[in-house]
């Protein structure tokens, strides 16, 4: 798994061109690409830097609850999202406080306002989890991954389970090619905190084994596309439980595949390293619908990554 996503690191450094981007950090960009990883040889989390497989299955599990709120995230110690939920609540007319414009750029630039922000952060986090009018305003991210996977909205007011339908497809008739879920919905960019990045995904059945195709119009190489591989292969596990299926291959399709420009020297470091075996992950067995599954059902096995490296997020 390593070895196709440094090769795609190495390919952008030296073929990828200068572009401005929405957050104003400035990226290296390639436009249009595809990994393909057997997910028979191991799970594909990489393994030349810690991924943390906490936080990526944490998040998984929140889209699977159809949730959007941050509450859940932040009860299980998940601060990923915590700068889009934190933008909504210091743009409203609510918010009292120190002026936050432009907080993802001027915290890494300036150490005296990095900790007015962090202090707020603190302050925000603290009232999602224990104030539920103010969870309910602020903490919510909108019509984003959660809702539209677990509650698509219809033009005929219905609505529709994404999720549910592919799991009863697969039962039903192996052979669709309709087991797809979409979460871009031209109606809903106003009511999402951040339109979504992995927008569209595909399943196939051939040969007793589960194999999923995801897509994403932006994406971030260092800080996301780890998660993001992580995050559809545990899906792909998931799913397969619950069909009684084997996983096949995960494959990626990207757009605009960039990586920022305060990330250049830790894919750098990242490049030097030699990538290790893959683990495998186990799902308990007594668990069968994937809805029933938390956190403590996942196990990671033989995990001996190299270690962590730090990098800012764009916001
Ligand atoms: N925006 C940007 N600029 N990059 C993204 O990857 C991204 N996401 C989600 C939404 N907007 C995005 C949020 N997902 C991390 C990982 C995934 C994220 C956001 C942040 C991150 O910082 N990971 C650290 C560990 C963090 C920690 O330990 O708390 C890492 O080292 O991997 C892509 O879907």
């Amino acid at each position: 798994a390593d070895k196709v996503y440094l090769d795609l690191c190495e390919y952008i450094l030296t073929h990828g061109t200068k572009k401005e981007d929405r957050t104003g950090t400035g990226t290296i960009s390639i436009f249009g690409h595809q990994l393909r990883f057997n997910l028979q040889e191991g799970f594909p989390l990489l393994t030349t830097k810690r991924v943390p497989f906490r936080l990526v299955a944490t998040e998984l599990l929140w889209f699977l609850k159809g949730d959007t709120n941050l509450r859940y995230l932040l009860e299980n110690n998940n601060h990923i999202w915590d700068e889009w939920g934190f933008q909504k609540w210091v743009e409203s007319k609510e918010y009292q406080g120190p002026d936050m414009t432009n907080f993802g750029l001027r915290s890494q630039s300036d150490d005296e306002f990095n900790k007015v922000y962090q202090e707020q952060l603190k302050l925000y986090q603290e009232k999602v989890v224990t104030d539920d009018d103010f969870a309910k305003e602020y903490g919510d991210l909108g019509n984003v991954y959660g809702k539209q996977w677990r509650s698509w909205e219809g033009a005929d007011g219905q609505v529709y389970d994404q999720i549910q339908y592919i799991i009863d497809e697969i039962k039903r008739n192996p052979d669709s090619r309709r087991l797809l879920c979409n979460a871009w919905s031209a109606s809903e960019l106003e009511n999402q905190q951040l339109p979504p990045c992995h927008y569209a995904f595909q399943f196939y059945v051939n040969d007793g084994k589960l194999s999923c195709m995801f897509n994403m119009r932006s994406n971030d190489v260092f800080l996301g596309l780890p998660f993001n591989i992580a995050s559809y292969a545990l899906l792909t596990h998931l799913i397969a439980h619950e069909c009684s299926l084997d996983v096949g291959e995960l494959i990626y399709t990207g757009a605009d595949v960039h990586i920022y420009s305060n990330h250049v020297k830790q894919i750098q470091t990242q490049l030097e390293r030699e990538p290790r075996v893959l683990p495998t992950i186990k799902l308990n067995p007594e668990k069968e619908s994937i809805f029933e599954f938390e956190w403590r059902d996942l196990e990671l096995v033989g995990y001996d990554p190299h270690p962590a490296i730090k990098a800012p997020v764009a916001v």
